[in-house]
């Protein structure tokens, strides 16, 4: 570290770390560079003691004791640190919930005719789904059954008397009655987003205890809007099965059209994988080998699962591809796309597209997409990546030769079904059996995103090797996910070197009922951040099996480089499903021993979960393991 001013401790990825190299050589500022400028950040916002809630704002509360102990309103620190966090949550809700709103309208257009490019792609999913809302389906066309489910999924926006579909029957029984005694059963997502609006402005609710409940019932609000995410994508594009693909900067092609899909909604990306089929001929007639379409953050998750698109690289390293020089269009959507790729574009010559009237940069090339017209915006899009390697073929590129093979896709689905290939009239006994002997000694979810304070994937890789040396089976999402496929935890051949022996031929045993030639991969791909709603179907399923509730299972949670508002709310409802579920960096809190207390203790005798908040990765991991005996102990394991 001495001598280069810390910054090998930039990223744990050697592609990164290449591209690092480059942008400091040519004086490019990236998100290392701009949070070293941001030094020192300020200890009142960090520990959650400031609040703009009000025009009388900023206040601020000295967490030592030595300035004010009292807003100007009179609100006290926890006060403060409960409606911040409770902001927080509405946030990341708004976003999922945005998201699969966007899916419903795409599906509705769909079933009313008016978006051709779209269609059910998943019948079976799609009776599935339905039936859980009872919405009948027998001798009904997909069509008819999709305009009812897009109409429920809608309803599920608002105030009514029946309280969120897509949280009330995602649950366990048990569950359900434990979020109805606790008021947290959400009537309406977008209600309980504007709910928190108004409950934290000026001179609102000042019970710190009040806005946590509040805080995580608007959570369950973000579970449903991630479920119906997921389940309306599946319909829509295919449920997903295992993919042989790769990932990290190398899946570059110095030769052919590069073009990453960055953001969130496949609704955009889906479409742009199968346009760019179609316009191969004209990236050849331009000299080029052919389109190269890639992946970023969750929507590249999302291709990646589908269509076996590999993924180019994730969250903090966003900028890292266009360093490269070879990627001629970046086509966003929405949701975690750095702003500063516009000035990292506009030194390596890439365009920027962004597609979505919400999500629009100053810089970048914006062709509206709609779900009318899908096809013709995606050809546009392609078009300016085409147009945009004329000008750049023949220069120099620098893409790392690093690339790590992937095994992605895992649906519940495909996951029940690998498992029906070992027992095919009870499928979730060979893992259950295989928990109760100890050869799975729990289950932990890695998900959330890299954080520019932690060196990136640092706390992902150390925690998943302790984890799975301990026979913990994992499961991965968004750019947890990401983090770990990069540095080859979704590749089968590493499960010799990384997995406990117990875990190895539980792995071993799945892979060959199979016929896969060997075992499963050491890290199971759920898929992007709404699809953190696949692992909590996954707990429901083992939980009803079991008989037991979500709570009692030997099941964690881990946002290891947590970033986005939407990580917090993932939390919420990891909690409230009754989780103990890990961040590993600071939250906002600290400024409130009582918010800390409850959030890390307190809420245990409500929901059964709770967060543990710790910056050590090694420390963390041990925490997650000493959780998950005391879950097997409960059960008598
Ligand atoms: Ni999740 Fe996905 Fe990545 Fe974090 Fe952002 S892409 S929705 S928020 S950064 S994991
Ligand atoms: Fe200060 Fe209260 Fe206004 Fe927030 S709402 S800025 S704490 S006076």
């Amino acid at each position: 570290m001495a001598g280069d001013n810390g910054k090998s401790n930039r990223s744990t990825d050697p592609a990164v770390q290449e591209m690092i190299a480059k942008a400091e050589s040519m004086n490019v500022f990236t998100v290392w560079d701009r949070y070293e400028a941001m030094q020192p950040q300020c200890g009142f916002g960090d520990t959650g003691l400031c609040c703009r809630h009000c025009l009388q704002g900023p206040c601020r509360i000295d967490p030592f004791g030595d300035g004010p102990d009292k807003a100007i309103c009179g609100a006290s620190a926890d006060v403060m640190v409960a409606r911040g966090l409770d902001r927080a949550i509405a946030a990341g809700t708004a976003a999922h919930s945005g998201h699969a709103r966007h899916l419903a309208h795409t599906m509705l257009k769909m079933a009313e005719g008016k978006a051709k490019d779209y269609s059910v792609k998943d019948g079976a999913k799609l009776r599935t789904v339905a039936t859980r809302m009872n919405i009948p389906v027998e001798g009904r066309s997909d069509n008819d059954i999709a305009l009812d489910l897009a109409t429920a999924a809608l309803a599920d926006f608002n105030e009514k008397d029946t309280p969120v579909m897509w949280a009330a029957s995602v649950v366990t029984k048990d569950r359900a009655r434990v979020l109805t005694d606790l008021g947290l059963v959400p009537k309406g997502i977008d209600y309980e987003i504007s709910e928190i609006m108004h409950r934290t402005l000026y001179g609102v609710d000042a019970d710190p205890v009040n806005l946590l409940l509040a805080g995580l019932r608007c959570g369950v609000a973000d579970l449903a809007g991630c479920y119906m995410g997921t389940d309306l994508a599946d319909i829509l594009f295919g449920t997903p099965t295992p993919v042989v693909t790769e990932a990290n900067l190398g899946t570059l092609k110095a030769d052919a059209v590069n073009i990453a899909v960055h953001g969130h909604n496949p609704v955009l990306s889906d479409l742009m994988v199968t346009v760019a089929q179609d316009k191969k001929e004209a990236a050849v007639s331009a000299g080029a080998s052919g389109i190269n379409m890639v992946g970023i953050c969750c929507t590249g998750n999302e291709v990646m699962m589908r269509h076996g698109i590999p993924s180019c690289t994730h969250s903090v390293s966003q900028e890292m591809a266009i360093m490269t020089g070879a990627l001629d269009a970046m086509v966003v959507d929405y949701q975690c796309i750095m702003p500063a790729l516009v000035n990292v574009a506009e030194c390596m010559g890439t365009t920027i597209v962004t597609t979505m009237d919400l999500c629009k940069i100053s810089g970048a090339t914006h062709i509206e997409f709609s779900e009318e017209a899908a096809s013709e915006k995606a050809k546009e899009a392609i078009d300016i990546a085409i147009q945009n390697f004329t000008r750049r073929k023949g220069n120099g590129v620098d893409i790392p030769d690093i690339r790590t093979p992937v095994v992605a896709g895992f649906s519940v689905e495909a996951i029940v079904g690998a498992l029906a290939k070992v027992d095919a009239e009870e499928p979730l006994k060979p893992v259950v059996d295989n928990i109760k002997a100890g050869n799975i000694r729990g289950v932990c979810l890695f998900a959330g995103c890299n954080n520019v304070k932690v060196p990136q994937d640092r706390n992902f890789t150390i925690m998943a090797r302790k984890l799975l040396e301990e026979n913990v089976l994992l499961v991965a999402t968004g750019c947890g996910a990401g983090a770990l496929m990069r540095h080859g935890f979704m590749d089968p051949t590493n499960v010799d070197d990384m997995c406990g022996d117990g875990l190895k031929a539980v792995l071993t045993a799945i892979g060959e009922a199979n016929e896969l030639g060997g075992p499963l991969p050491p890290v199971l791909h759920l898929g992007s951040c709404v699809d953190n709603a696949r692992a909590v179907a996954l707990a429901v399923a083992v939980a009803d099996y079991l008989g037991v509730d979500t709570d009692k299972l030997p099941v964690v949670a881990s946002a290891a480089e947590a970033v986005s508002e939407k990580a917090v709310s993932i939390g919420a409802y990891a909690v409230a499903a009754g989780l103990p579920t890990h961040v590993g960096v600071m939250l906002p809190v600290l400024g409130s021993p009582l918010v800390t207390q409850v959030l890390t203790d307190k809420v245990k005798d409500l929901t059964g979960g709770y967060f543990i908040v710790d910056l050590d990765p090694e420390s963390a991991a041990d925490k997650l393991l000493n959780a998950i005996d005391e879950r097997r102990a409960g059960l008598g394991l």
